[in-house]
């Protein structure tokens, strides 16, 4: 039996009390959170659990618990589900009320809703890395916000995987910003550099991880943007996310990036993540 969380409740899917008048499906009009789960323990939970309360406070939205009850629901989903290996998914809307564009009265609640779900590392494409499709980057100018609307996102996966390619390079006037659901980083000369946190690209959590770990390595990092142009001639590409970790990329296009193998550095970085990790080195 799975369990999901809605309506403050613990609840079975037969059981979701869903409204078609939610904002979430009128206007994508809520925002979100993924926490892996490795070893039956959530990963970075409150930095995620603090990002989803910051995104809720950039859209100008009141999440109705604490950050210390939404760790404890996530940890709770995690828990009852008996994941071993995957995540939790949490989201939280700005409530269900007739449609009209501006804000419903502030009696309608936020609707908070979460479940846990098993789902094993991509191993393969961590080892062996990826291609990627570069795709112009047309979405808004919030990006730092982790927002429900994705559509943007959705149509950059979509052409990227149209060629067999595992992501989007998206680019604005010709700057690499992130890909459509991951950071970008580019190695030259033995530096690493990836777009600045700002309001073009989300500031990924492994995103930051990864800087804590090139501090400790004493491997140099800037956080500097590079063009498309730069990205091909780079020595190793890798991008990060929760779920795809640190995962090299090894062609842009059909272009072979460096020898068109993970590189060093990227491998370096693997090791020093998994290294954190109990689970991952136990090879669970
Ligand atoms: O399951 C998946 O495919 C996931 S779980 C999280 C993501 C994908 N992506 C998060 C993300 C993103 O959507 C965008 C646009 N940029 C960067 C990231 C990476 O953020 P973190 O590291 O926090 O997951």
């Amino acid at each position: 039996m799975t369990l999901y969380f809605m309506d403050g409740k613990f609840t079975e899917q037969g059981e979701l009390n869903i409204s078609i008048d939610d904002r979430g499906y009128y206007f994508g009009d809520g925002v979100y959170e993924v926490i892996k789960v490795y070893g039956g323990e959530l990963y970075t939970a409150e930095e995620h659990i603090s990002r989803l309360f910051q995104s809720a406070a950039k859209v100008k939205m009141t999440i109705p618990y604490s950050e210390g009850q939404m760790l404890e629901i996530a940890r709770e989903l995690a828990l009852c589900n008996t994941i071993s290996v995957g995540h939790v998914y949490i989201q939280v809307t700005r409530g269900a009320a007739p449609r009209t564009h501006q804000f419903p009265a502030s009696t309608v609640v936020p609707v908070v809703s979460a479940y846990a779900i098993q789902n094993p590392r991509p191993t393969s494409n961590i080892d062996n890395g990826v291609p990627v499709k570069s795709v112009e980057d047309i979405r808004w100018l919030r990006c730092d916000i982790k927002s429900l609307n994705l559509l943007g996102n959705v149509l950059a996966k979509q052409e990227a995987y149209e060629v067999n390619c595992a992501e989007a390079l998206l680019h604005r006037d010709g700057v690499v910003t992130e890909g459509s659901s991951s950071n970008m980083f580019g190695v030259k000369g033995g530096t690493i550099y990836t777009h600045p946190a700002n309001n073009l690209i989300l500031n990924g959590i492994t995103r930051q991880v990864v800087l804590g770990l090139c501090q400790e390595l004493a491997v140099p990092l800037k956080e500097t943007a590079f063009t498309i142009e730069e990205a091909f001639k780079m020595d190793e590409l890798f991008l990060t996310s929760t779920t795809s970790e640190i995962m090299p990329i090894t062609s842009i296009d059909g272009h072979s990036i460096g020898s068109g193998i993970p590189g060093t550095l990227t491998r370096k970085l693997q090791k020093a993540f998994a290294l954190q990790i109990p689970s991952i080195i136990a090879g669970e």
